[in-house]
């Protein structure tokens, strides 16, 4: 398993779980000395920096690209691709395409997370495939993240979305199990990973609280446990609050990954 940091440049999202919020050459900068394998970038949109700028930087500091968000479609223009408006569902396709584009070129997959919006499963199906398509032109898979019953009336547990994309035959839509969430939402955690197995290719790692790992009341023994037994081999990505403040935020969430590996 490897590790991650999310690097936020969206001012929209101050209150939201991203540690590092600097400016791109000063965030990579932080999270290679602070000792992670990569950083998720969660950007206003694809015209924000170059790709070759983020190859560049990259390079520069040791780091690969885990993933890219696209919640910045929801957070900025209100868009989600299960919206009962075909015209708003479109521009939230097309944004996301652009996220998927962006990413695919930098090796990253992109995510579906708030951009599911609350819409019916219908819509989401067609919108997966459609991203799934999409995302397989760059030889990555799309992300699906279930989120919890507050943020969305889609998926709320992995299980679930395991068993909806066998149904479609969504092959190259892998799922993110978010601690947060599911701590939530799922009964025991390692069960739920072990339910959806195969699935998952990204891991949101966070405490209950959404703190570093460490910082609240998960067991992240079990967790790991569970990941090793469904031979999970992608990022444990630190998707949380930057509290008490982003540096010590990301120093726990190493100094725990590293006790627990
Ligand atoms: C995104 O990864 C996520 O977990 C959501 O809660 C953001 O709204
Ligand atoms: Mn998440």
């Amino acid at each position: 398993m490897k590790t991650a940091i999310t690097l936020s440049q969206v001012p929209e999202a101050l209150a939201g779980p991203f540690v590092l919020r600097s400016p791109l050459p000063e965030a990579f900068a932080t999270a290679a000395a602070i000792g992670f394998d990569a950083v998720e970038l969660f950007l206003p949109g694809p015209d924000f920096v170059s790709v070759d700028e983020v190859k560049s930087l990259a390079a520069a500091h040791g780091l690969a690209i885990a993933a890219v968000g696209t919640g910045a479609g929801m957070l900025r223009h209100g868009l989600s691709i299960t919206d009962a408006d075909e015209n708003q569902r479109e521009a939230a396709l097309n944004f996301v395409f652009s996220m998927i584009d962006f990413g695919g070129q930098l090796g990253a997959p992109a995510i579906l997370g708030s951009m599911q919006g609350r819409g019916s499963f219908e819509l989401l199906v067609s919108g997966l495939r459609r991203c799934s398509e999409r995302a397989e032109q760059h030889s990555v898979p799309f992300i699906y993240e279930p989120l919890n019953r507050y943020e969305t009336n889609l998926f709320n547990r992995l299980g679930d979305a395991a068993r909806f994309l066998e149904l479609h035959d969504l092959k190259n839509i892998v799922l993110l199990a978010d601690l947060f969430h599911m701590n939530i939402e799922e009964r025991d955690l390692a069960a739920a990973i072990r339910e959806a197995g195969r699935h998952i290719g990204h891991v949101h790692f966070a405490d209950s609280n959404r703190q570093a790992m460490g910082y609240g009341h998960t067991d992240p023994i079990r967790v790991i446990a569970a990941l090793r037994e469904i031979q999970y081999s992608g990022y444990l990505s630190a998707e949380i609050f930057p509290l008490p403040n982003p540096e010590t935020a990301a120093r726990q969430t190493i100094s725990s990954i590293r006790s627990l590996l």
